[in-house]
């Protein structure tokens, strides 16, 4: 099984000193960036358009392309901001990134920002994960010193500063436009879009907002090219991908894989579902994609291939639960998430997530009422698409793909209501 994977971001991670700029190094890093800094950011931008590189903060959205939606004739200054809010439940690819090779982003950074024709790059990080920020400011300073940040980077007349920016933990703040106003220093919440950041982003200014990943991603591609990146995954997914497998399998972890293996090979990879028992259902990306089911196992973990399952690839999230898991309560806890992350900008997600979880539990206690479900779903009809960003679509994906696979778990924990089997209580109640 292990021939399925293409560590390339996580080659290293098991090393030594991993994170040390010597190691980096000594693995050839730097070499894409001192290449990178010799071409013209229009070749840098084809090239990564070229390669199909896709977004991996979840919504695979094409990076060259974004890249070159950055108009060089607006005189404001251009910025590049780099989304290391991991928060989505389940996801951990980013984290382990930068703890163990931080050097892989700077250099990913380097050539983004060159290309982009930007002087300012920003890595905005979940406050919480101090060691995480420490980390990153360590290897931030390494490069100052040698020379790759700051003035005239490895001499060839470029000048680029980075800044490690502590967000205060708010999973909103992971959505690319409530994350610049919370940089600006504001509460962080949604703005309406467009215009997108890459027109007009941070202080008004073109912003591309990339996942840490996927800036990560960008080394490997200009040092060996963009066929030897297209030469894996599938025709609309190219490349390799960090998939964060968790729940009940026997080794969960990072696997670095092709875009487009199966979720029954990666948990096959994963060690498998743990002893005597089978899978119940998995999240393909996190908590904001529909959940799927065994059915679901062969299909390849691709934009194409998971949309074509009535799902989202998001993150490559996997989380895995097995037949000891009530789909009530999960959908409950996850609803209680989303909930609780609410930035209260916007109604149907500030109240239609409190009304979600009011009745979530009533169906937990065993007190929900014949019709719960359908209202459940009307509820979810009217989040679904009205909200100022896509937090209040994941509590909707789960209400509703929970309900699509296991309605019989919600209908049986409802009752039918004294009143309604016997309407002369009900003037007694009321
Ligand atoms: C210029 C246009 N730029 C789109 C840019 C846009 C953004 C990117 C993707 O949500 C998903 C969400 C989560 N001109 C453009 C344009 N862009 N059209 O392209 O945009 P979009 O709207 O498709 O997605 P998004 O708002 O970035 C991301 C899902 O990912 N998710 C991930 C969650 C992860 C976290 C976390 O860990 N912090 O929150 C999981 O499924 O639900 O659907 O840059 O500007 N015409």
């Amino acid at each position: 099984m292990t021939d399925l994977l293409t560590p390339v971001l996580s080659a290293h991670w098991g090393e030594d000193n991993s994170w040390k700029l010597s190691r980096y190094e000594a693995n050839g890093g730097y070499e894409a960036a001192r290449k990178a800094l010799d071409m013209a950011p229009a070749d840098i931008i084809s090239l990564v358009k070229d390669a199909n590189l896709r977004g991996r903060g979840g919504a695979g959205f094409p990076t060259g392309m974004k890249w070159s939606f950055v108009p060089q004739d607006n005189p404001n200054p251009k910025y590049l901001v780099v989304n290391a809010d991991e928060s989505e439940p389940g996801t951990c690819k980013d984290m382990p990134l930068m703890m163990a090779t931080p050097h892989t982003l700077v250099e990913g950074i380097i050539i983004a920002a060159y290309a982009i024709n930007s002087h300012t790059a920003f890595i905005y990080c979940r406050g919480e994960v101090l060691h995480i920020i420490r980390r990153l400011q360590q290897a931030v300073r390494e490069a100052y010193a040698a020379g790759y940040l700051g003035k005239d980077i490895f001499g060839k007349g470029y000048d680029l500063d980075i800044i490690v920016h502590a967000g205060a933990g708010a999973y909103i703040c992971g959505e690319e436009t409530a994350l610049l106003d919370s940089l600006e220093g504001r509460r962080g919440q949604p703005r309406l879009r467009p215009p997108f950041p890459a027109v007009a982003g941070l202080y008004a200014s073109p912003t591309v907002v990339n996942n840490v990943e996927s800036i990560a991603s960008v080394p490997s591609i200009i040092a060996n090219g963009k066929d030897w990146f297209a030469s894996m995954g599938t025709e609309k997914s190219k490349g390799f991908t960090l998939y964060s497998v968790s729940g009940h399998v026997k080794n969960p972890g990072q696997f670095e894989a092709p875009m487009g293996i199966t979720m029954r090979q990666l948990i096959e990879l994963a060690g498998g579902i743990r002893e005597g028992h089978e899978l119940k259902f998995f999240t393909p990306g996190g908590s904001s994609t529909p959940i799927l089911t065994a059915e679901h196992l062969d299909i390849p973990l691709d934009y194409e291939g998971v949309a074509g399952a009535g799902s989202m690839l998001g993150t490559k999230a996997l989380q895995v639960f097995d037949d000891t898991v009530s789909a009530v309560r999960t959908a409950l806890r996850y609803v209680e998430f989303y909930k609780h992350e609410s930035c209260g900008k916007c109604t149907p997600c500030r109240e239609g997530t409190w009304w979600l979880v009011l009745l979530l539990m009533n169906f937990e206690k065993g007190i929900a009422t014949q019709g719960d479900v359908d209202k459940l779903l009307d509820i979810a009809d009217n989040i679904g698409g009205r909200s100022f960003c896509a937090l209040a679509d994941g509590a909707v994906a789960v209400v509703t793909s929970f309900i699509r696979h296991f309605r019989s778990e919600f209908e049986a924990g409802t009752h039918t209501p004294a009143w309604e089997l016997f309407p002369y209580e009900k003037s007694a109640v009321f």
